[in-house]
């Protein structure tokens, strides 16, 4: 018998969507526009609503919607959820490997083929299919009965409700991590900065937070993915014989799985991939904490079998702590270059994210009453990748009577000018000007670093040393500065004193933007630089520009523009401009280009991904010089994306929002076109 026609359009639109769903959100590889998808979505829900005895489980419209639970139940595995051995340095993993070898006792094994996985810091899950159909998830737990969370992992797009393609066993159970990638993370934070809620210490606690929703609807507004690496229960059907190969199934079924997975032979090897990550980490749109390396023969598996709940065909090597807990021994008030006053906490120097740290931003006050900061507090601090370190909880239940209150001093603590806080800012600022010690200081170490004159060999130690000697007051004094006064400093010697003579010498020929760039203009960055110095051409253009011409270059907008021209207005600053031409510095004028006759003028590129055939400041320099903006992000407003290898959030957004989306060959070809032309 045939189905009646809105059966078989229902099934045709149910599978036409997970399999959109499934291009979209497992392989970051979507086959249709938004629209269309809409579309489809749209039509079930009509057809459901017309016939809702027709409605089923695995319907893509049955993600989300189900009534907020009471309580979750308990699940107990019938396979229990094995958790991983650590290791910590090479030497455990190296005897790890000699425990494997040794069990299976076959002398000829000399190099053992290993599955290498990045280590996600999510949290684990199982995921239960009979027949095809997502029936149960459920939390890892304490490895023999967890958390039934069904309604929340529905929600996750990334996971099939509806096992893709044949072949699958009639009872499947499929483990992995579920975790909150960096850009969904710090959306969700941001909002609840806005809104003046708690903030996630960091995404492994959001992720989990977000499972812990007894609303389902909550989760769903939450961006969690799910990346699978291990079968439990099986029945009526069997898998592959080979770890990576089991992956590779579960990946036609519909799953995601990491994209990073390789099969080496040996623990030389697995060391190997081991530094290969730790480099690739800082850069990976999610968190790791370490990599796994699982023995990849099911039979070899099985014939090691596991010690309590850790297998002995698998081991954890973990990477340094990203979060360590410290004390704060005292909170200082620093000043910037603007002025701006920054509370930093010293702490008990402790090791974190490889390196020893002895000092967190605090940001400013509102941070600190937001975490509910005493000095003498106990507390989390976070350093991952590059970033400067952070604290990020206080642990309130380890303080003490001994804590003291943290208050923004009366004064600037350098120059003791008064301290204002405009309204609706956040920061506070020293109003001394270049009459502060600190501000002057500031100003002078910009002045000379890499991005703006490149002073060899000035850096801010010297800068200090300099200014608290007294032989410099303001960039202008470098100019002037005499060898035997150099030379007389502590640690410098005649030959240094020379050198930093012969790099101030050669850093009066410059460039108009590094000059803009280096006098230290609030909100003035390379971009903003570069971009005044191509749209004015001369220092004298810009001089007598004003608020409304400014805000006609690209990347200027009134609160830029106004600081210009407070900048250029400024007594004191037009004397040391002055200055600093009379003493020989100098570039070359800018031929200001017709606007329109900028190819890329009023558009906006992105660039995503690792660049191989230029660095990526290069691309961005080259592309504002054609006149477009860089942005950070996509948007609807955005004209083009650059994508090279390795692209992800970004080219996935491009493509949804049917962004234009080119690789880095043919940017370059693009590059080439347009100086061509
Ligand atoms: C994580 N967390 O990424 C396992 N894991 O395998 C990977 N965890 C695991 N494998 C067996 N990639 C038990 C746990």
């Amino acid at each position: 018998m045939t189905p009646p026609p809105i059966q078989q359009e229902l099934d045709q639109l149910k599978e036409t969507i997970n399999r959109h769903n499934h291009q979209y959100y497992v392989l970051d590889d979507p086959q249709v526009p938004d629209s269309e998808y809409d579309r489809l979505l749209h039509r079930l829900q009509q057809l459901e609503a017309e016939s809702p005895e027709l409605i089923t489980a695995d319907s893509p419209s049955q993600r989300v919607g189900a009534t907020p639970l009471s309580a979750f139940k308990q699940v107990a595995h019938e396979v229990p959820m094995l958790s991983l051995d650590n290791a910590f340095d090479e030497q455990q993993l190296r005897d790890f490997d000699r425990r494997v070898r040794d069990r299976l006792g076959d002398e000829t094994v000399v190099n053992v083929r290993y599955a290498c996985e990045p280590k996600l810091d999510g949290i684990a899950a199982s995921l239960l299919y009979q027949d095809g159909i997502l029936v149960r998830g459920a939390t890892r737990g304490d490895g023999s009965t967890g958390e039934d969370i069904t309604q929340n992992v529905r929600t996750i797009p990334s996971i099939p409700l509806k096992l893709l393609g044949s072949g699958y066993p009639s009872t499947l159970e499929v483990r992995g991590e579920i975790y909150m990638p960096h850009d969904g993370f710090e959306k969700l934070n941001a909002r609840a900065r806005e809104r003046d809620e708690k903030v996630f210490v960091n995404p492994r606690n959001a992720a989990a937070g977000s499972l812990r929703q007894l609303d389902s609807k909550v989760t769903a507004q939450r961006s969690l993915e799910m990346c699978c690496y291990s079968a439990g229960w099986i029945d009526g059907g069997e898998l592959p014989g080979q770890h990576d190969e089991i992956l590779k199934q579960f990946q036609q079924w519909g799953f995601r799985i990491n994209a990073e997975m390789q099969v080496v032979d040996g623990i030389g090897a697995c060391i190997d991939y081991y530094h290969q990550l730790a480099a690739k980490r800082d850069s990976l749109p999610y968190d790791i904490d370490g990599i796994v390396f699982k023995v990849n023969s099911l039979e070899l598996q099985r014939d090691l079998g596991f010690v309590t709940r850790a297998p002995r065909w698998a081991i954890a090597h973990k990477f340094p702590a990203q979060e360590e807990i410290t004390q704060v021994l005292d909170v200082e008030f620093q000043v910037g270059r603007t002025g701006a006053i920054t509370p930093v906490a010293r702490l008990e120097p402790v090791f974190v994210g490889g390196v020893t740290v002895s000092n967190a931003t605090l940001h400013n006050m509102d941070e600190i009453q937001r975490l509910d900061l005493m000095s003498g507090d106990y507390v989390t601090i976070r350093r991952a990748g590059d970033v400067i370190p952070k604290v990020v909880a206080v642990l309130k239940e380890r303080r003490t009577d001994e804590v003291r209150a943290i208050k923004m001093p009366d004064g600037c603590p350098v120059c003791h000018s008064p301290i204002e806080r405009a309204e609706g800012e956040v920061v506070a600022r020293c109003t001394g000007g270049l009459v502060c010690e600190a501000q002057r200081k500031e100003a002078i170490k910009h002045f000379a670093s890499r991005k703006a004159l490149d002073i060899d060999g000035l850096g801010d130690k010297l800068v200090e040393q300099l200014v608290d000697e007294g032989l410099i007051q303001s960039v202008s004094d470098l100019f002037h500065l005499q060898a035997e006064a150099l030379a007389a400093l502590e640690r410098m010697g005649e030959k240094s004193a020379l050198n930093l003579l012969v790099a101030i010498e050669a850093s009066k020929q410059t460039s108009f933007p590094r000059f803009l760039y280096s006098l230290g203009i609030r909100e003035v960055g390379e971009a903003t630089a570069l971009s005044l110095a191509n749209n004015f051409g001369t220092l004298d253009a810009l001089l007598v520009s004003d608020e409304e011409s400014l805000q006609e270059v690209p990347d200027v907008g009134p609160i830029v523009a106004h600081h210009i021209v407070e900048f250029m207005h400024n007594e004191s600053n037009l004397q040391i401009i002055a200055q600093l031409r009379e003493s020989g510095l100098s570039w070359p004028d800018i031929e200001v280009k017709e606007k329109a006759s900028l190819p890329l003028q009023g558009q906006t590129w992105v660039l995503t991904g690792t660049l191989e055939l230029m660095p990526r400041n290069e691309a961005k320099q080259q592309l504002q010089t054609l006149g477009a903006k860089v942005a950070g992000s996509v948007s609807k407003k955005t004209d083009c994306v650059v994508a090279g290898p390795g692209a992800g959030s970004k080219l996935t957004k491009a493509q949804d929002l049917g962004v234009e989306v080119i690789d880095e060959v043919a940017f370059v070809q693009r590059l080439e076109r347009y100086a061509e032309a």
